[in-house]
């Protein structure tokens, strides 16, 4: 009797081991959810009757039922290194000379890399002892971890017995537990629905997981784990893998989850492709990863160089350019744009981040500051994505400094000191003082910008020097400004102030678009102000428009129309431009276009999207502009043309959808000849 339900037993557990290797690590599966079930309470039901025959490695023992009271230290057999840093392929080829040289005069000391990508995980290492997992223990300092054994358990990717016909006495596995992004965002959801602190990221959620002393709750976050160091005894002779790669595979065949998506390398070139391949597609992953781990294949060479006091010499984590950084705030300050818009910012200590060194991060505007309520003194984690400046995505409370106090936002610009204003609805608060240093600098800045009059040498700097020794007090001045006055000012030699003065007075040449986008009014930007230089010929003409005149032009909304009319009403800016005026600059459409135009390019609108493989698309509607074609930001029905590059979203699908002719960079300068 008991024999044939121990067989039984046996049996559901082999099956029940199989399907879960199939569908967990293989994703591979095999059986249906419901014979999965079906035969897991049947497994459940037997072991319920007869718990004498219950085994550690029973696929019902993931889950132990007691809490623990704590945790218990656990000194690694083998300790667990921490990998040395590469930021750069400069760093790689650095380290690939000195394994190089340690080895000179050695066995043939040319070997393949094993590339893998690095989780941004919690290291853990397994022990099994005759086959079973007996013990599961965190990192900790390398030397010494704590057993987390059943936590470990809950982990359906990591088996309870290995798939070895013979067994070991002793085999240690190595490995990354992790949260899958899915899983942390769920996790977050919920505490933050039930007001408990938010994890900062899912390294910080699988690590607080792993510790966990209830293993119930572990059970529920579905922590995951790709393995990949194996430590076998010695006298394993014949079972023992040569390299690295043929490890991962016995790995994978004992039962655990490998990452696939690894790669042999024959030299660093193809590490560096491999490197640059996986920048873009580990985005695409469930999980998050900070880097590539290369290790030497051979095993022989791995022993013959050994390791350092902290590292092994034979392996580098190869990183990538991390997005998002913790750092603390130093200080909150605010900024006068040249609209008089006061938007906050974060001064932090300075932090690495996706490649360059960050110390400021906007915080938007009063209301985000007020969401995040962030003090000065308190830990963050701000973010860059693409060009855009750095914002902080979250605060870090637990890690708050007991004094700190909630900030309040100024009532008065902090430049000029007038009272700020902020409209009913709106979440901007302004400086409405016309002679604000900040709008001045600000608009200046923005005149002189490459889009604009594209002045060479009067950036931020200069004209802050300009306008703090008092030759500057509107855009207009600058037009009068001497070489004597300029050499005069500190750090300005005679050569930079000659230079200067001529780069000013040939902005006079610039353009009439130009000069309306470099005015600064609101919403009219390079593309529209390209639009109404077209329609309104003369600046006269522009001032003189109606609302209705404005919005009847196509590609002029409301918005911008209402701008325009309410930008002309202003005194100090009626005065600018009989100044501006006075100094020569272009108010009129020049009429040159249409002697170089080209009767493809002519009267034809042009959008461009996406990212041209060689032009900007700035300069490609240069391009088109010169020849007398216009190029406008929305595909409408009144498109000609669709430039479209690499990573054109939604702009191609229209374009696809309204039937509008697409063009290649190639096939464009082809039309423009
Ligand atoms: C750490 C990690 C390694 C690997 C992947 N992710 C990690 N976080 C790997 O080798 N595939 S190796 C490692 C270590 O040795 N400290």
């Amino acid at each position: 009797m008991s024999d044939a339900i121990e067989t039984r037993l046996t049996q559901l557990r082999s099956q029940l081991q199989k399907a879960a290797y199939a569908y967990y690590v293989l994703d591979a599966p095999f059986m249906e959810d419901a014979v999965y079930d079906q035969l897991y309470r049947e497994l459940a039901d037997l072991e319920a009757q007869y718990p004498q025959l219950i085994t550690p490695d029973s696929p019902t023992q993931r889950v132990g039922d007691k809490p623990a009271s704590q945790f218990t230290s656990v000194k690694h057999n083998i300790p667990l290194y921490s990998l040395e840093n590469a930021f750069d392929f400069g760093e790689l080829g650095q380290w690939e000379q000195k394994w190089q040289r340690a080895l000179e005069g050695e066995v043939p000391h040319h070997s393949s890399y094993v590339c893998e990508l690095k989780i941004d995980g919690s290291a853990i290492a397994l022990t099994y002892e005759n086959g079973l997992l007996v013990r599961g223990v965190t990192r900790g300092d390398g030397v010494t971890g704590e057993d987390i054994t059943a936590n470990i358990r809950t982990i359906r990717t990591i088996p309870l017995r290995l798939n070895l016909e013979n067994p070991p006495p002793i085999v240690e596995v190595r490995g990354e537990a992790f949260l899958p992004l899915d899983t942390f965002e769920k996790i977050n959801q919920e505490r933050e629905k039930a007001g408990e602190n938010l994890f900062a990221n899912p390294r910080n959620a699988a690590a607080g997981t792993l510790r966990q002393l209830d293993a119930r709750i572990v059970a529920d976050r579905k922590l995951d784990f790709f393995a990949y160091t194996l430590h076998l005894p010695e006298t394993e002779v014949q079972a023992q893998p040569m390299t690295q790669w043929e490890a991962l595979e016995l790995l994978q065949k004992i039962g655990f989850r490998v990452n696939p998506n690894r790669e042999l390398c024959s030299d660093l070139q193809a590490v560096k492709t491999y490197f640059e391949k996986w920048d873009d597609g580990r985005k695409k992953l469930s999980y998050l990863t900070d880097g590539v781990v290369v290790k030497l294949n051979d095993f022989a060479l791995q022993q013959a160089l050994g390791f350092t006091q902290k590292f092994p010499r034979w392996a580098i984590a190869l990183k990538y350019a991390a997005e998002e950084a913790p750092t603390v705030v130093k200080d909150i300050i605010v900024n006068v744009g040249r609209t008089g818009a006061v938007t906050p910012m974060a001064v932090m200590e300075p932090v690495q981040l996706a490649g360059t060194i960050v110390q400021r991060a906007t915080l938007h505007n009063a209301d985000r500051i007020q969401e995040l309520d962030i003090r000065v003194g308190d830990t963050v984690v701000i973010r860059k994505a693409g060009e855009i400046i750095p914002e902080v995505l979250r605060v870090l409370p637990d890690l708050r400094p007991e004094k700190a106090i909630a900030y309040e936002f100024p009532q008065h610009c902090p430049e000029c000191g007038s009272a700020l204003v902020r409209p009913q609805g709106e979440v901007v608060a302004r400086c409405v003082n016309s002679s604000c240093p900040a709008i001045l600098r600000g608009s200046l800045v923005h005149w002189a910008s490459r889009d604009a009059l594209d002045i060479q040498g009067l950036g931020e700097k200069n004209v802050i020097l300009l306008i703090d020794h008092g030759l500057v007090h509107s855009i207009a001045d600058i037009y009068d400004l001497t070489v004597t006055q300029i050499e005069a000012l500190p750090r300005l030699g005679q050569k930079s102030a000659e230079k200067l003065v001529e780069a000013i007075a040939s902005s006079k040449n610039q353009d009439y678009a130009r000069v309306l986008y470099g005015l600064g009014i609101r919403f009219v930007g390079k593309v529209n102000a390209e639009i109404l230089a077209q329609n309104f010929s003369t600046l006269g003409q522009l001032q003189n428009a109606t609302f209705a005149q404005l919005q009847g032009v196509y590609g002029i909304g409301e918005e911008i129309a209402q701008s325009v009319v309410d930008w002309f009403r202003v005194d100090g800016n009626q005065q600018l431009i009989a100044k501006l005026q006075l100094a020569g600059l272009n108010f009129a459409q020049t009429q040159t276009v249409s002697s170089q135009s080209n009767s493809h390019i002519a009267g034809k609108t042009f959008v461009i999207t996406g990212t041209l493989p060689t032009l900007k698309r700035t300069e490609a509607a240069d391009k088109i502009k010169a020849a007398g074609g216009k190029v406008t930001g929305s595909i409408s029905k009144n498109t000609d043309y669709l430039v479209a590059g690499e990573n054109a979203g939604s702009k191609l699908e229209k374009a696809r959808q309204l039937g509008i002719q697409e063009l290649t960079e190639s096939e464009l300068l082809d039309l423009l000849g």
